[in-house]
């Protein structure tokens, strides 16, 4: 199999991939100072100045981190993956821009509403807390940007198997497409409980609102979310890692499956969040669970094929003894070590993942710290220190600089700050959460309750974590910064690895898009029509809204 040939960056695209990681890691900036005043706030230490309210900054830091920063980053990041692939066009790049622009407004007007105070109902906005109709306008514009570029995407694609009939599309393009895919299908529930459920409610034409109705449109969303995160992740893992250490794809065929697993089996299962919901029947949570644990499949066939391309290169390089290899990996190349790190703390985060998907160890978790302590291991070290490890060679890439042994260095004292400040609080929380503290609570002593005098050392060495985070955000901007602007100038390489010479050809029925997105639109229906007719017919009457002490 002949392996594909990459394409030049010019300088038109790459200002538009910029344009979209500036906005990535201003949004770092801004989230992570939040984190930290939430953590000073919880250990009862400190008191917000200015009458700010604490679920505003949480509000703040939900949305800039969970939904700006990584949709920003994962946009920008996947167009130059397309870019670097299949090309864009001129057309294509003014749409990109548009997509930008669009996203860019969407945030600006939500971010105002958050900071008037407007919108304190945290990023995931349940019904019956009210934001101002704009926070939910701004919030579709995000994803009606983010639409635009999934379609310039598919766009891309398109186009280049025209002009390459019969040959198998370049793995990270069909990846791209795949996330993308995925996104549209996922963000299609949120949309519509915006537009029919929200924005009416919210402007005071519809007098009350279905909350289960809204909880459940919001979470058939809200977990594909966390794949629409990860999958980038992947795609690093799977191709580009592979290059840096100087070896070659383990299996196209095998990455292509595993992708195309995460695609039908990330939507059909968001009542995993709602195990202690009353109103949905029992049976269809159970069988949401069942799909849910289907996930494990594609996830232990990344982590063989990772580990097999780590140890067959190791091996290549000489060294002959069962773990000998491992010594042979760039631990010094930050480019590596940040997403290695990210991989190690995948595997207590895959675990906690098994564990709230479980009914019963559900009941004993939901809502804690517990959960908290969970995404930030996943997507807060896993998929952010994988973004941080292709920020090392991208931005370098897309500005024609040079990453110096000088930043090389600093970004791994970076990567080590990162992995110790959440490894503290992370586990604090978790344990924190397994004592019962609950999430999403501003300090309180709750009438000097006896419990409460167990939590707070938990909270204090979240502080302590925290702002040890909060030190490695700034080391983090200072080394974009620099990269953007400052380092010598230079060619680096877009580390895409190849195929092995002699590997086998990838299955034709791996590229059948209708056959795959048939089985997903299919999977979606079995686990979805009968209890949303039920939840539909059988609701209680809607609630008005809800606006003390958070909300608007
Ligand atoms: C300086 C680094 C960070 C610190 C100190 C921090 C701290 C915290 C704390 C203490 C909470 C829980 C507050 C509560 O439940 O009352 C929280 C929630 C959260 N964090 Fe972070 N965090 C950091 C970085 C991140 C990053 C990088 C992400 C994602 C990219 C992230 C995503 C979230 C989300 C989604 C929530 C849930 C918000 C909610 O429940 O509405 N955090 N964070
Ligand atoms: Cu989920």
């Amino acid at each position: 199999m002949a392996n594909q040939q990459l394409l030049p960056l010019s300088k038109k695209e790459s200002k538009l991939y910029m344009a979209f990681l500036y906005v990535a890691f201003a949004s770092l900036l801004i989230g992570g100072l939040m984190g930290l005043l939430q953590t000073l706030v919880r250990a009862g230490k400190f008191t917000l100045p200015f009458g700010i309210n604490y679920y505003q900054i949480l509000t703040v830091h939900g949305v800039i981190l969970a939904l700006v920063l990584t949709t920003f980053f994962i946009v920008g990041f996947q167009f130059s993956l397309m870019g670097k692939t299949t090309g864009i066009s001129d057309k294509q790049l003014k749409v990109g821009w548009v997509s930008f622009w669009v996203m860019l407004i969407g945030t600006l007007i939500t971010a105002t509403m958050i900071l008037l105070g407007e919108a304190s109902v945290l990023y995931t906005f349940y019904a019956p807390l009210r934001a101002h109709p704009l926070f939910y306008i701004g919030l579709s514009l995000v994803i009606i940007g983010s639409w635009i570029a999934a379609f310039v995407n598919f766009r891309q694609l398109y186009v280049w198997k025209k002009a390459h009939k019969g040959q198998k599309s370049p793995l990270l393009a069909f990846m791209v497409n795949i996330n993308m895919i995925m996104w549209v299908i996922a963000s299609l529930g949120v949309a519509i409980s915006v537009v029919f459920q929200f924005i009416p409610w919210s402007l005071g034409y519809g007098a009350t609102i279905n909350v289960l109705l809204s909880r459940t449109l919001f979470w058939y969303f809200g977990h594909p979310l966390v794949y629409f995160w990860l999958l980038p992740a992947y795609m690093a893992w799977y191709v580009i890692v592979p290059k840096v250490i100087g070896g070659k794809i383990f299996s196209d065929g095998l990455a292509r499956l595993s992708f195309i697993l995460f695609l039908m089996f990330s939507i059909p299962v968001g009542f995993h969040h709602q195990l202690t919901e009353p109103g949905i029947n029992p049976t269809w949570k159970f069988i949401q669970v069942v799909l849910t644990f289907m996930v494990v499949v594609p996830t232990l066939m990344t982590a063989f094929s990772i580990f097999a391309t780590f140890e067959i290169t190791g091996r290549r390089k000489g060294y002959k003894s069962l773990f000998g290899w491992f010594k042979k990996l760039p631990w010094k190349d930050v480019r590596f070590l940040a997403p290695f790190i990210g991989m190690v703390a995948f595997i207590p985060g895959g675990i906690g993942g098994i564990i709230n998907a479980s009914h019963q160890l559900n009941a004993l978790v939901h809502n804690t710290i517990w959960v908290t302590g969970h995404f930030h291991l996943t997507i807060a070290t896993t998929v952010i220190l994988t973004f941080f490890g292709i920020t090392y060679w991208l931005v370098p890439v897309l500005t024609n600089r040079k990453l110096t042994p000088k930043i090389n260095r600093l970004g791994i004292i970076q990567s080590f700050i990162w992995a110790v400040g959440m490894l503290i609080m992370s586990a604090s929380m978790h344990i924190e959460g397994l004592l019962g503290a609950p999430r999403r609570s501003a300090f309180s002593n709750y009438g000097g309750a006896d419990q409460v005098s167990v939590w707070i050392n938990y909270q204090i060495a979240q502080a302590v974590g925290g702002t040890i985070l909060f030190i490695g955000i700034l080391l983090m901007v200072y080394i974009f910064i620099k990269l953007a602007f400052f380092a010598p100038r230079g060619e680096e390489e877009y580390p895409i690895a190849e195929e092995e010479e002699d590997a086998m050809p990838t299955p034709k029925v791996l590229e059948n898009w209708k056959l795959w997105i048939g089985i997903t639109i299919a999977l979606i229906l079995f686990a979805y029509t009968i209890p949303m007719i039920d939840i539909i017919q059988h609701s209680p009457p809607g609630s008005v809204p809800f606006d003390f002490p958070i909300g608007r």
